[in-house]
């Protein structure tokens, strides 16, 4: 017997990654629904390679029966669905970042924080974290158990889909666009994001971060450790798949640039490339489509007591939001929802 699952936001960019994803790891599911806006319900997707969904509309779907929820609709729209689906009894997975550093709600990276995953019985949610904590957290939690992490000093390169399908439409067009010496014009970007870089994700808070930044911050406490101190600056760039990030992290204690190799190389799903040659490293372009978070230029950082610096990719959409969504699913079902064969 398997599960009823539920996909919202089933048109969106990470909504048909979900079902990508769902098929693709032949996640034990007897049904699978597809929930979008009114205006997307009567639509189709595609689940797998040969099948189709009709998209029904969430305003008036009744979750009664459904075991488990995977959303992805905008942080508004999970406010107000997540706890009446939570509430019919499903176990509700949520990309957004609406409930992600409520208390009462685990934030889960299956691989860093599994242990956090019981506490969804008080609320039937689970929150995702943002794609680019997803993949320094990967890379941080093996270093994390050598020597403790004091402070860590991030900076990203985040590709457009993390914006959504029309950011992606942007940058097609505005790129094609300048070849015709046509001027940019900026609608999902605040300025032209053609051959350029922007250091601005999300909105401003109070103190001059970004909420991206701030996401950064706080979700990698929660998830990691409260002690470790994080300074973040987010960069929207070019790219239409894969984020970068270059990591510099600072430890209590000594740690061996080869002990950190070796660690990095044992943790499931991080895959170390790091020849020290041209093209010895992995870039996001190469990481888009792949399920793992790779390291390279893995190195020594002099300029403090024990440091060590990297660059770390990963696929926004995959590892960054779909594929931990479904493994958080998969131990949800192993762990907690088992069902007893019919
Ligand atoms: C971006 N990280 O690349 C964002 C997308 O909080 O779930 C995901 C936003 C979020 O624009």
């Amino acid at each position: 017997m398997g599960y009823k699952v539920a996909v919202v936001g089933a048109t969106g960019n990470v909504g048909r990654e979900l079902l990508n994803t769902l098929a693709e790891r032949e996640f034990p599911a007897d049904e699978v629904v597809a929930l979008a806006s009114e205006r997307s319900a009567g639509k189709r997707v595609s689940f797998g390679e040969d099948r189709e969904l009709q998209v029904q509309d969430l305003s008036t779907y009744d979750f009664k029966g459904v075991d488990i929820v995977l959303s992805s609709p905008g942080a508004s729209v999970a406010k107000a669905f997540a706890p009446k689906a939570a509430e019919a009894g499903a176990v509700v997975i949520d990309n957004t970042s609406h409930f992600r550093m409520e208390p009462d709600v685990p934030l889960i990276v299956p691989e860093v924080n599994p242990q956090a995953i019981g506490g969804y019985t008080k609320r039937n949610i689970i929150a995702n974290p943002n794609c680019s904590t997803i993949q320094m957290v990967m890379a941080l939690k093996p270093l994390h158990e050598i020597a403790p992490i004091k402070r860590v000093v991030v900076a990203t390169y985040q590709s457009v889909s993390g914006s959504g399908k029309e950011a992606m439409d942007e940058l097609f067009n505005q790129t094609r666009g300048i070849f015709m010496n046509e001027p940019a014009r900026p609608q999902q970007f605040t300025k032209q994001i053609a051959f350029n870089a922007i250091p601005h994700i999300d909105k401003f808070m109070e103190d001059g971060s970004t909420k991206e930044e701030w996401k950064m911050v706080n979700e990698t406490r929660k998830i990691l450790d409260p002690d470790i101190r994080v300074s973040a600056t987010c960069v929207r760039v070019p790219i239409f798949i894969g984020h970068g990030e270059a990591v510099n992290v600072e430890f209590e204690s000594a740690i061996e640039e080869e002990q950190a190799r070796e660690a990095l190389r044992s943790f499931p799903g991080i895959t170390v490339v790091d020849h020290r040659e041209d093209g010895g490293y992995v870039t996001p372009v190469e990481s888009a489509g792949d399920d793992d978070v790779f390291v390279s230029r893995l190195r020594n950082d002099p300029t403090v007591e024990h440091g060590l610096s990297f660059w770390v990719v990963s696929d926004n959409l995959r590892k960054g939001a779909a594929l931990n969504t479904v493994q958080i699913a998969e131990r949800l079902v192993e762990g907690y929802l088992a069902k007893q064969p019919a």
